[in-house]
């Protein structure tokens, strides 16, 4: 089977080519992740926290080299890769903890002795996006297996390198080779096969919505589980109360983050009309100075888009008709540079202000008051997550009720901390990932019941 080439983003060379995983292929995968469940799930609770405990531990001592393939591979700042890494070891040492905590309960019922287990669903698919391959990967695969599941893993295309040296860590740290597998290699081919695949209990994908509602209706089709993490077009509120230097100051940073390939950026700045001029010069500088360029150097805080092809999705948002209020910097030449971009569209119909155009493009937009501020950050479908800045406690409570989203901070444009749940109200997603109850999307309930 040909080879797939992997492009370093900021400056289209190829970085290493890469197998491609057949159907076939897939499906013997996923018959050895399937008859290595029964061992896996046996392995007494306190051996399956320490194996993933050093997992967590071999990953913490290869930040390095992780973080530097996910630079020369999707094009991330190096500061942003080591975090990225880190936060796979912090997830792993977190459900660590997980095997010797799955305890049931003891419910008092008539007649007898009744008690719950939680029992694990089996094989576990995991299909990751390219714009953060090592979090998202895993979100899913650390739960899956603390809670006895075997998984397979199958990475972006785009981006493939950094979940196979995953798995090398995996197997260096004791894991059983066919307890997690990476199967890079089309959507099409390898994620469907898990979407089709019987002896596939669950899928834990990430990516769009319109792939997204494919793979739903697909699980359906099994009443197979699945988790769905998808797009957001989420709201940075800005009150007039709010400490407006520091939320222009901080704004471009809640969108251009990993150069607004961000399911929670703040791609939409709702400011109160009688603040909105005072912000805009605010933020202008801002943007300005956020250094774009070379991922490798530490002082980089945005890196390049992923492809040539998202590129021009991106690009055909911002063409000669677009309302462009100011741009950034970026570098010419190699590499598939965008300029942060600050646009002004008329209204929320305007697609610079409904789209996830998933780059560095943020869209203004005044609102008149409280109402009207809830009322246009629950204009669109998606509901992932959002900010709100105000320095009116009450105010910051009463909105934070009415935005339709799984993730909001005030004052605060982070939406991702692996101590709690994470996910998306409406069209964007279906679920929790991360937090305390997380392995609970990967077990069954079992209600005993004992005649006494
Ligand atoms: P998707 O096409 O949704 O890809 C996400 C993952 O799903 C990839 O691993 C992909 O494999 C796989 N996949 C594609 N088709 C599949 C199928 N029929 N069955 C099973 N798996 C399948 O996203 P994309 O093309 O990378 O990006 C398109 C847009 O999606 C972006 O512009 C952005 O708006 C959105 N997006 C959102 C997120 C988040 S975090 N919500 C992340 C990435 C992208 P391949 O790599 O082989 O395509």
């Amino acid at each position: 089977m040909t080879t797939f080439e992997v492009i370093n983003p900021a400056t289209e060379e190829v970085v290493s080519s890469v197998e491609p995983t057949s159907a076939e292929e897939t499906d013997a995968a996923i018959a050895r992740a399937h008859a290595a469940f029964p061992a896996w799930r046996a392995v007494d609770p306190g051996d399956r926290a320490r194996l993933l405990r050093r997992f967590a531990d071999a990953v913490d001592a290869d930040i390095e080299n992780l973080a530097a393939l996910e630079v020369a591979n999707a094009g991330h700042t190096i500061g942003n890769a080591r975090w990225e890494a880190g936060n796979v070891r912090d997830v792993l040492t977190y459900y660590s903890a997980s095997p010797e905590r799955l305890s049931g309960k003891q419910i008092p019922v008539p007649g007898g002795v009744n008690m719950t287990f939680h029992e694990p669903l089996g094989v576990v698919g995991v299909i990751v996006p390219w714009n953060f391959p090592m979090p998202i990967a895993g979100w899913g695969f650390a739960p899956a297996l603390a809670a006895g599941n075997t998984v397979v893993l199958k990475p972006a295309e785009l981006t493939p390198l950094t979940a196979i040296r995953l798995g090398e860590l995996a197997r260096e740290s004791g894991i059983p080779e066919d307890v997690f597998q990476v199967l890079p290699g089309k959507g099409s081919v390898v994620g469907q096969r898990f979407v089709d695949h019987p002896a596939v209990r669950k899928v834990v994908f990430t990516g769009s919505t319109e792939v997204g509602k494919q793979i739903m209706a697909g699980c359906a089709a099994r009443v197979k589980r699945v988790t769905l993490e998808l797009g957001g077009k989420n709201a940075n509120i800005v009150f007039a109360d709010a400490d407006l230097e520091k939320a222009a100051a901080t704004a471009p940073y809640g969108v251009f983050d990993n150069a607004g390939q961000d399911c929670c950026a703040r791609s939409l700045i709702l400011v109160q009309s009688s603040v909105y001029e005072k912000f805009m010069e605010l933020l202008e500088p801002a943007v300005n100075g956020v250094v774009v360029g070379d991922p490798r150097l530490e002082v980089t805080e945005m890196g390049p888009l992923i492809s040539a092809g998202h590129h021009a999705k991106v690009s055909s948002y911002v063409d000669d008709a677009a309302p462009v209020a100011f741009r950034g910097n970026a570098p010419v030449g190699p590499g598939y540079w965008f300029a942060p971009t600050v646009v002004t569209p008329p209204d929320l119909r305007h697609p610079l202000a409904s789209d996830e155009i998933f780059g560095p493009v943020v869209a203004v937009v005044p609102f008149a008051d409280e109402t009207d501020a809830v009322t246009m950050a629950n204009h669109t479908e998606y509901g992932l997550s959002g900010s709100i800045w105000t320095r009116d406690v009450g105010r910051a409570f009463r909105v934070a009720r009415g935005v339709e989203a799984g993730n909001l901070s005030v004052n605060s444009h982070s939406s991702v901390r692996y101590w709690t749940p994470f996910g998306g109200f409406k069209q964007s997603g279906l679920g929790r990932e991360l937090g305390p109850d997380a392995v609970d999307a990967f077990t069954e309930t079992k209600n005993l019941f004992i005649n006494t």
